[in-house]
């Protein structure tokens, strides 16, 4: 077996989205480092590093807008230190599990803020499945504050059916729609909470395809739109002036093009919403203009130009 092995077998899994969500793939990076780092039975420092650098690459080629994977990947490196095998083995251990804590405990502090948000006796509109977002939802409920939620079913994955499963398991009025229905149900809605899949540092939110056009409507109805975001979601390459790549997935996901010959046929998974049509975002920090998202990267980060 090689000590590349169960990395291999992660980034195959983030690849193909059955390991999905931006948090759960920025957590999943780390433990495919710690894994390395567990199976790794050399005796070489240059190996071990040889090793970990391969890791990256291969983690980090699986979803280009993933900017969970890179900040887990770099809160991993930063930590790594020593001058002999055992002693990078142990820091890498060490800094992916805290990575994995610190975003649990961030996903609850979230739950905790967002739920303030959320007014008693209201309707709130979803798109995707967030953890985050989620959370704040959840724990709105279980403070007993009377809620319903109207979910989107977010083509070409359906990841809203996870989302409506989970909200009727808690016991929440939940109501299925198709994305495009989102416009026509916008009335019924109090307030809209997502997730994001990374932040850029002029506060624009990059979250599943549907989000922009969600704040759209949330915008022309005056209904508070807020994300849901832990730190790790803000992209430092952002400040240097790197767009967010926007990834494009297969178009088999969408339809199968031998059904269609002459049309061509796009799958972008993500876009951008600007700050303009945000209220809020929400993380363990605190909850924040989006404006500020530069503060974060500066803090979390630290900025070097
Ligand atoms: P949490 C997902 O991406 C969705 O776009 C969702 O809104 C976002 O990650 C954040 O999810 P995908 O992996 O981190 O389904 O809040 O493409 O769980």
């Amino acid at each position: 077996m090689s000590s590349l092995d169960r990395v291999k077998e992660i980034a195959e899994k983030i690849k193909s989205m059955e390991i999905r969500g931006a948090a759960n793939i920025g957590r999943a990076a780390a433990r495919a480092l710690m894994y390395y780092a567990e199976d790794f039975d050399g005796n070489f420092v240059e190996e071990f590093m040889d090793g970990v650098t391969e890791a990256r690459k291969i983690l980090e080629s699986t979803r280009p807008s993933a900017v969970t994977l890179f900040n887990a990947i770099r809160y991993v490196f930063k930590r790594m230190e020593g001058r002999d095998v055992n002693s990078l083995r142990d820091s890498v251990i060490k800094a992916a599990k805290q990575f994995i804590e610190n975003s649990e405990k961030a996903i609850e502090r979230i739950g905790r803020f967002g739920a303030e948000r959320i007014p008693p006796n209201s309707t709130v509109m979803t798109h995707c499945n967030s953890s985050a977002a989620l959370g704040a939802i959840i724990t709105a409920h279980l403070q007993g504050k009377d809620i319903e939620v109207i979910a989107t079913e977010t083509r070409p994955w359906y990841q809203g059916h996870i989302t409506v499963k989970r909200l009727a398991e808690e016991g929440i009025p939940v109501t299925l729609i198709v994305d495009s229905a989102m416009r026509y149900f916008m009335k019924d809605v109090d307030i809209v909470m997502v997730g994001a899949d990374t932040v850029a540092s002029n506060g624009a939110v990059i979250n599943k395809i549907g989000t922009s056009l969600m704040a759209l409507c949330a915008h022309e109805a005056r209904v508070p739109f807020i994300v849901c975001a832990e730190t790790y979601k803000f992209s430092p390459e952002t400040v240097i002036g790197k767009l967010v790549k926007i990834e494009e997935r297969d178009v088999r996901e969408v339809a199968d093009p031998k059904e269609f010959s002459g049309v061509k046929i796009r799958n972008p998974v993500f876009d951008a919403t600007p700050p303009e049509y945000i209220d809020a975002i929400i993380t363990e920090k605190g909850v924040i203009s989006p404006y500020l998202a530069y503060e974060i990267i500066k803090e979390e980060f630290g900025v070097s130009l």
